[in-house]
């Protein structure tokens, strides 16, 4: 796959694709990333992206004509209808379905925007989609496209190692996960629970999956409701309603 990212700060995208999963996604060749400075196609003597918004306001506006410019230059360098996204808090919320979708292309431009925004007819030129990260304030497009590009090279085959891949969890998709351990045995007084030293497989893997639904019930509810839940997943569910509603569930916590 083949992304290209149009930002304002090039070295900001650069620095963080060097580590871990996406790193190695990419030194495998898997992925591709690179990067145009809509800065590059600023034609005049001060080199200026920006300028104040019409019908005044406070803060600058990106200024069209180096940024369509950055847009269709790396447009080029990618294969014939690559998706144009900008990262933007109007856009759909970005979410796995999204990453899942976007992953599957054989290439991805992402626009991250500065300032205040961009000139609104870049987006009807030049943008095809539009994508937010969540409901917060952000400075700048460049950490949500970086929050795309890793979403989606997890995703690549080849990039993730047996080691963390999420196969053996398929049991828990669409739950939030389990709580986890490593030694020592004891830390600060709390023990590890026993049953995860106990070498019963099946034991660990009801536990797990009990405390992934009781989780999820309890802190992200929706979640259950558009989950397609493993048949085993769905059973411990149902046990967990059950105790809940007769009142026979761990009090405490
Ligand atoms: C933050 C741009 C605030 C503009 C009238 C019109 C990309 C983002 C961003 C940013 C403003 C995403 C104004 C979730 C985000 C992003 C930078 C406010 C004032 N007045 N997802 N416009 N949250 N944010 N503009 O912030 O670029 S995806």
């Amino acid at each position: 796959m083949k992304i290209e990212v149009v930002t304002l700060f090039p070295c900001m995208i650069a620095g963080a694709l060097e580590f871990g999963i996406l790193g190695r996604a990419i030194r495998r060749g898997l992925l591709s990333v690179g990067t145009e400075d809509p800065r590059a196609h600023a034609t005049d003597v001060h080199r200026s992206v920006d300028d104040r918004p019409y019908g005044g306001g406070p803060g600058m506006v990106m200024r069209p004509e180096p940024l369509l410019a950055a847009i269709r230059a790396a447009h080029t360098r990618l294969p014939a209808g690559s998706p144009r996204v900008y990262l933007s808090a109007q856009g759909e919320r970005f979410g796995q379905a999204q990453a899942g979708e976007l992953a599957r292309l054989p290439g991805l431009l992402l626009v991250a925007g500065r300032y205040e925004g961009v000139d609104e007819r870049v987006i009807d030129l030049g943008i095809d989609r539009e994508l937010s990260v969540g409901d917060y304030v952000l400075s700048g497009g460049e950490l949500p496209a970086l929050t795309v590009i890793d979403a989606l090279a997890r995703l690549l085959p080849g990039a993730l190692t047996c080691e963390n891949s999420s196969a053996e969890d398929s049991f828990a998709q669409g739950l939030l996960e389990w709580p986890q351990y490593t030694r020592p045995e004891v830390f600060e007084g709390r023990a590890v629970p026993a049953v995860l030293l106990s070498g019963d497989h099946a034991d660990i893997r009801r536990w797990r999956l009990a405390r992934a639904v009781e989780r999820t019930a309890q802190r992200r509810p929706e979640l259950l409701g558009d989950a397609q839940l493993a048949p085993e997943a769905r059973r411990a569910l149902n046990d967990f309603l059950v105790a809940r509603a007769t009142g026979s569930e761990d009090r405490g916590k």
